[in-house]
Formats: structure tokens, C-alpha cells, sequence
């Protein structure tokens, strides 16, 4: 559908200014339009938007190649407030985008597959990140930009926040980490239109964002954007234009991120569409399409400003996109940049002390699986620069202390650190790290197992909308021991599970059986991460212990570590097994025990090594395979029991329809969640095995109990 612009005037005027004003007002229209033709949305937020998005694309501040949305070089641009998607839109079809029209627009939330989802969705044209969950999008952005400023690269990354959605948690840690960076080459323009969904944003917050980031450390700029008539209006362009441009001009030099704050009107343009300090849950229009009789009282109201003609506005459009001739000077220079910091990245790690690539010994004092993680991480990153990490203020607990001391720590006056250092902040670290991940490097987030829980919608959206960094959870289960029950992650591996879709192709999940194991999954992992082309589009989660966990003799088991990659492995096999016995992580070597003891009584039991819990339900998976022997099957895993215990059920229904022949799983053990049971709490990690069965001597009485014998 074409936009028809009601004023037939011609443009009289030149001035910059003046034209991203009228841009603003078409863009108006074609939001309106779209939602009325959805029939939901938030005209709000949106109206409220459409000069930033106007001098973003059109007044010369983002660099972009309409041609070529996915262009390296291109600025970034994270729309966190993922409900005003459509202004968007709307200035994505106005710059003549790939794949986007009005007609596509006019599809906005109409099924799946339209480019105009209900919010911002990566894998769109023009989109650089999906949104929607309010207080997530700063992080990401936080998380371009710091690779930016890793790779030597000169984009910028802009982020544009709800004055509601700033409440959110998240938006404070990522504040105050990217001025602790001093992350110069980024900036937040947050929208400051006083309203959100059923209030007025100081009826329910006392934020004074201004002091707030100024005394976290931003360079704050505000603006007065609270009128939509055009003098007015102008002005405000102006000085939005400015300010936009001189953030991008003191990347590389002001030491701090710049917040643009601006002072808009939730429905700016629109008078009746206009918040203007209703009572709480009074404002129609946050998230209400306007009707066909509202439209068209909207509309001439909008077209009464705009006095220029639509085609003079597209011959100046066009001018905004970068010209080949610049865009081929960007990715030469870019391209030099990216090759110098490379080598002298390489040059550093290699330079660095780390530590040879672990290789346990039956023999050796057992160790945390965490052990075998560091020492493999820390050794990978002296030979791969694109390895980069950060962790909770838990470096030291999650072994990452190698890594930081070996590739450096990130900061204002190191930026070939490749530890970025983080608060006491999940969130923020899950989403920084999705945002490194997104620039094609490999980030390692490490925190206790149960503290991954705090990250969850992070972690789902990862998994969701596809983002690569790896969730590396220690202290898992409960053989953390003395801690307690607050720092043992028992429900994470279900949680992520969750995520992972029913054949767990969202997220890669492993936990190793002792530390040899752990280091060979992180190679693997690294390797694969080496070899994927682009941002790779899903989250790994890595299971860790920080107990020690005795090294597992693995001399006969057929193409070890190579089998790894297939999710599991007969760890003890049997030829006619009266019982299958599958474990994973720590427990495996408790259930290794086990089988050796119940052989001395003539007891039979096959030991299946579960390396990927989300991948063995899958027809083509060698576990199905291993299950075709008509005898009970016993599940123990230091978790929450159904994480392990509902994927062997499943794995069995898979069985079965493929004509197999599996048993019935008879017990699942796993450690005690109840927040009354007495089962899991302080006290040594052997105790809690033993109070929860997952100890040898457990895990063989309940065989024998399965087996009656
Ligand atoms: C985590 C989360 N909680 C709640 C919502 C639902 N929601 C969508 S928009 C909105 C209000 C946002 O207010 P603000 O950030 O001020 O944006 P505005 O519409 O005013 O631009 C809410 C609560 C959400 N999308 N995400
Ligand atoms: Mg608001």
C-alpha cells in the first residue's frame, strides 16, 4: 500500500533540520497505519520515537548500507525498548532496506513469518538484536561496543531505552559496568516520555536519571523534546543531532559512554494520542492500536506540519545511506585495523604465560571439574584471541583467574584485555556476553551453577532468538557441600533444558564427568565456535563441580574424546546387563564404582555416561541405541532428578517407536530440592551424597532394590 502524504505544498525549505522533522511526520503515518492495521501496538512509545529514529537514519548519524544490512561496519543500533519496533520499521522502509516496503510494514503482526513482528526480532533486515523484555537490550549493546573496542573497529553502538524500562535492574548494572569501562563508543538515548504502562514513571519510581548516570559516571546530555510544533520541534533536532554526532565523535577519546536523555511526550504529535500526567491506568494509548475512526482523526492532524512533498523528501533520503566511495574507505581502513590488533593480540597471548593443556592421571589427587575447565580455557586463549570472558566478581571460585591473568584484563587504558571485567550482575553479564557473541568472538560467562537462575530470561533469549556465548555454571549440585543449599544449582540443568527445545537444538548443554573431560568440552566447544561462520545462533551451557571428583580411567572406551561430540558414551559396558545405570557429571564415577561393586556379586550393570543431557532423546542419538536391552534403567545425576530422569523417559518412548526394545526406568536419582527435606543443606559433600543416594553405596542399593535382590 502506498503512503498517500495528504499535503501536495512543496518543500521550501533546505534546512537539515527541517527535513528530519518532516521525515519524523511520515514516519508517524506509516506507524499509525501499521498498528490500525494490526489492531494492537503501542502508538505511545512509538509516536514518541519518531525523531530519534528520524535523526538516527536520515540526520547523518548511524553509518549504513541500506543494500547491505548486515554489513560489518555498519553502526549498531539496539532498540531495547522492543515494543516501538514499528517507528523502526518505518525508518528502515524509509531508507530503502532490503527486503522492506510499506507493504511489508502494513504485515506488521500478522503471522510468523512477517519481516514486522510485534517486536524487534534478529534475522529481520535493519534489526541488529532482538527485543521485547524490557532492561536487556543496554547490556547487548554494552556487549557490541566492547568488542568493537577488542577488534579495533570504529562502529558505534547506540542503544534507545524506555524511561519505564530503566527501571528494570539490568539497565543499572549495564550502566554502571560500561562506565566502569569507560566505553566510550557507546550510547543510550533514553526515552524520557514521563509515562509506561499504567502510570505516570514518578508515580512508581523516584529515578532522577540525569544525577543517576552522572553519578555512575556517563557523560549525560539532555534535551528538551516536548513539543511537536515544528519551530519548536526543529530546534529539538537540532540539538538531538548534535548531541548524536559528538557522541560518536568522543568514541575513542572521552573515556565514558553518553547518555542522551530526552525529554519527549508518550504519544508526541497526536493530541489525543498525547500523555499528558493522567491518573494511574488512565492513558489509552500505551498499548492500543488506534482505531479506523481514530486514524483518521490522527492523520490530518500529523499532515497539517508536514509541508513538503514526498518525492523531493526521497531524492534527500537517499543521501543518508553511505556512498560506495566511503563505504569502500571504511572497510579498508576497518580491515587494517581489524588485521594490526590481531596480530598484536596474538602476539600478547602467545607471550603470556598459560598454563599446558591438562592431562589428569588416574593417579592424580582428584579436582573440581572446574580445574580442568581453567587450565583448558586459559591455554585455548593463548592460542585464540577471539576467546574472551567475564564473570560476576566469581573469577577466581569459576577458574577463570588463568584465564584473566594470561589474555588481560579489559579496561579503559587496556583494550586488548580479553577479560572484561564484571559486578555482582548475572544479568548483565549473560547479556554483555551475548552482545560479544553477536560480533563473532567466543565469550565464556562463568558463575556458581545456581546463580545462572538469576540470568533466566537472558539465557532463554538466548536459546529464543539464537545468541553464541558459553553459560559456564560451577558449584553445581548438591556436593557443594558445606555452602548450603543457596549456592548449589540444582534446578539449572532443567531450566536450560527447558530452553533448549524438544530435540535440544537451542542449546548445546554438556557437563564432563571429571576434569579431563571438562578440558576436552571446552576445546571442543572452541573449536566448533572457531569453525562456525557469522555470530553462531545458540547459547552452550557447561555444568561444572567445584568438588573434587576422582579421574576417570577411560583407556577402553572406544574413541575417547571424540565420542564426546555424540552427547554420551558406555562408560562401563555389559553384554547382557541385568540393569542400565546412566549417570552424568559427577556422578559418574560414583556409578562406575557402584557397577564394579554389584560385579563382584554377579550383578550385571551397564554405566552410560550422559556428556549432553538434551541431546539423547533424539532418534538418531547412540544412547537410543544403547538402551535396546529389555532391563530396568536407574538415572542418577547430582540435580534436581527429572532434568536427567525426563529426557531417559523420553529417550525410551523414542526407543520404543522405533521398534526398539528399552526397559523401564525404575528410579531416578537426583539431589533433594524440597525447601523442607533435609536431604541437601551444609555439611561435606560426601554427606549430602549419601543422605541423597548418589554415592556409590546409594546408587548399589537401589539397583539391588530395582533388581530385588
Ligand atoms: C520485562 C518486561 N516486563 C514487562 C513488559 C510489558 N511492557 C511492555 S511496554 C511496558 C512499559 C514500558 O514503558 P517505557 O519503557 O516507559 O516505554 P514507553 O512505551 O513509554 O516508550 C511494559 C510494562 C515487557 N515487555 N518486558
Ligand atoms: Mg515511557
Amino acid at each position: 500500500m502506498p503512503t498517500q502524504l495528504a499535503s501536495k505544498q512543496k518543500m521550501k525549505t533546505n534546512n537539515t533540520h527541517d527535513l528530519l522533522r518532516l521525515e519524523a511526520e511520515r514516519m508517524r503515518i506509516l506507524d499509525l497505519k501499521a498498528l490500525n492495521r494490526a489492531g494492537s501496538g503501542h502508538p505511545g512509545a512509538t509516536l514518541s520515537l519518531a525523531e530519534v529514529m528520524s535523526v538516527l537514519y536520515f540526520g547523518g548519524v548511524l553509518r549504513y548500507d541500506p543494500r547491505d544490512p548486515t554489513w560489518p561496519h555498519r553502526d549498531r543500533l539496539v532498540l531495547s525498548e522492543g515494543h516501538a519496533a514499528p517507528i523502526l520499521y518505518a525508518a528502515l522502509v524509509e531508507a530503502g532496506y532490503a527486503g522492506w516496503s510499506v507493504d511489508a510494514l502494513m504485515d506488521l503482526r500478522k503471522n510468523p513469518d512477517v519481516m514486522a513482528q510485534g517486536h524487534t526480532t534478529r534475522g529481520t533486515p535493519g534489526v541488529d538484536c532482538s527485543t521485547g523484555a524490557l532492561g536487556m537490550g543496554g547490556s547487548k549493546a554494552l556487549g557490541m561496543a566492547l568488542a568493537a573496542r577488542y577488534k579495533g573497529q570504529d562502529y558505534h553502538t547506540f542503544a534507545v531505552i524506555g524511561d519505564g524500562e530503566s527501571e528494570e535492574g539490568q539497565i543499572y548494572e549495564a550502566a554502571a559496568n560500561a562506565a566502569a569501562l569507560g566505553v566510550d563508543n557507546l550510547t543510550w538515548i533514553l526515552n524520557r516520555n514521563k509515562a509506561q504502562q499504567t502510570a505516570g514513571i514518578h508515580d512508581l519510581t523516584a529515578t532522577e536519571h540525569e544525577g543517576l548516570f552522572r553519578s555512575l559516571g556517563w557523560n549525560v546530555v539532555a534535551l528538551d523534546g516536548e513539543s511537536a510544533q515544528p519551530e519548536k520541534n526543529r530546534e529539538f533536532i537540532r540539538k538531538l543531532r548534535a548531541a548524536l554526532l559528538k557522541a560518536k565523535q568522543d568514541a575513542g577519546r572521552s573515556g565514558r559512554p553518553t547518555l542522551v536523555l530526552v525529554d519527549t511526550i508518550k504519544g508526541k504529535g497526536v493530541d489525543f494520542m498525547e500523555y499528558k500526567s493522567y491518573g494511574p491506568g488512565q492513558y489509552k494509548f500505551h498499548g492500543v492500536a488506534p482505531t479506523d475512526e481514530e486514524l483518521e482523526r490522527a492523520l490530518p492532524l500529523i499532515e497539517k506540519r508536514l509541508a513538503a512533498s514526498e518525492s523531493s523528501l526521497a531524492a534527500w533520503r537517499r543521501q543518508a545511506a553511505i556512498s560506495p566511495d566511503e563505504k569502500r574507505r571504511v572497510e579498508a581502513a576497518n580491515a587494517e585495523a581489524a588485521k594490526k590488533r590481531r596480530q598484536k593480540l596474538t602476539a600478547l597471548r602467545s607471550a603470556a604465560k598459560a598454563p599446558p593443556f591438562p592431562a589428569y592421571k588416574t593417579s592424580d589427587k582428584p579436582c573440581g571439574t572446574r580445574d580442568g575447565f581453567g587450565d583448558a580455557l586459559a591455554h585455548l586463549a593463548a592460542k585464540h584471541p577471539e576467546i574472551v570472558a567475564t564473570s560476576p566478581d566469581l573469577q577466581d571460585s569459576v577458574k577463570m583467574f588463568g584465564f584473566e591473568k594470561s589474555a588481560g584484563r579489559h579496561g579503559r587504558n587496556n583494550p586488548l584485555g580479553a577479560y572484561f571485567p564484571e559486578g555482582i550482575a548475572e544479568s548483565n553479564a549473560c547479556g554483555k556476553s551475548a552482545g560479544l557473541g553477536l560480533e563473532g568472538l567466543i565469550p565464556f560467562m562463568g558463575t556458581f551453577d545456581n546463580f545462572l537462575l538469576e540470568a533466566a530470561d537472558e539465557l532463554y533469549h538466548a536459546a529464543a532468538f539464537g545468541s553464541f556465548y558459553v553459560a559456564v555454571g560451577t558449584h553445581s549440585g548438591c556436593g557443594v557441600g558445606p555452602d548450603g543449599k543457596s549456592q548449589m544449582g540444582l534446578s539449572t540443568p532443567g531450566m536450560i533444558d527447558h530452553f533448549s527445545g524438544e530435540d535440544g537444538s537451542l542449546f548445546e548443554m554438556y557437563e564432563p564427568a571429571d576434569a579431563q573431560e571438562a578440558a576436552e568440552i571446552t576445546r571442543m566447544i572452541v573449536e566448533r565456535a572457531l569453525q562456525r561462520e557469522g555470530p553462531g545462533d545458540r547459547p552452550v551451557y557447561l555444568r561444572l563441580t567445584r568438588h573434587n571428583v576422582a579421574h576417570l580411567d577411560r583407556s577402553q572406551v572406544p574413541e575417547w574424546p571424540r565420542c564426546l561430540v555424540r552427547g554420551s558414551y558406555v562408560a562401563t559396558p555389559a553384554k547382557s546387563p541385568d540393569l542400565i545405570l546412566v549417570a552424568s557429571g559427577a556422578t559418574v564415577g560414583e556409578s562406575i564404582k557402584a557397577a564394579l561393586a554389584l560385579g563382584k556379586e554377579g550383578v550385571q550393570v551397564k554405566v552410560i555416561n550422559v556428556v549432553s543431557l538434551n541431546r539423547i532423546a533424539s532418534a538418531e542419538s547412540d544412547f537410543i541405541k544403547e538402551l535396546n536391552q529389555e532391563v530396568p534403567v536407574i538415572t542418577a545425576h547430582d540435580a534436581e532428578p527429572n532434568a536427567l530422569g525426563h529426557r531417559v523417559k523420553d529417550a525410551i518412548n523414542t526407543a520404543r517407536t522405533r521398534g526398539l526394545k528399552p526397559g523401564h526406568v525404575a528410579a531416578c536419582l537426583g539431589a533433594d530440592a524440597s525447601p523442607r527435606g533435609s536431604r541437601t543443606g551444609s555439611g561435606s559433600t560426601e554427606e549430602n551424597y549419601r543422605r541423597n543416594r548418589l554415592d556409590a553405596a546409594g546408587i548399589a542399593s537401589a539397583i539391588r532394590k530395582a533388581l530385588r535382590r
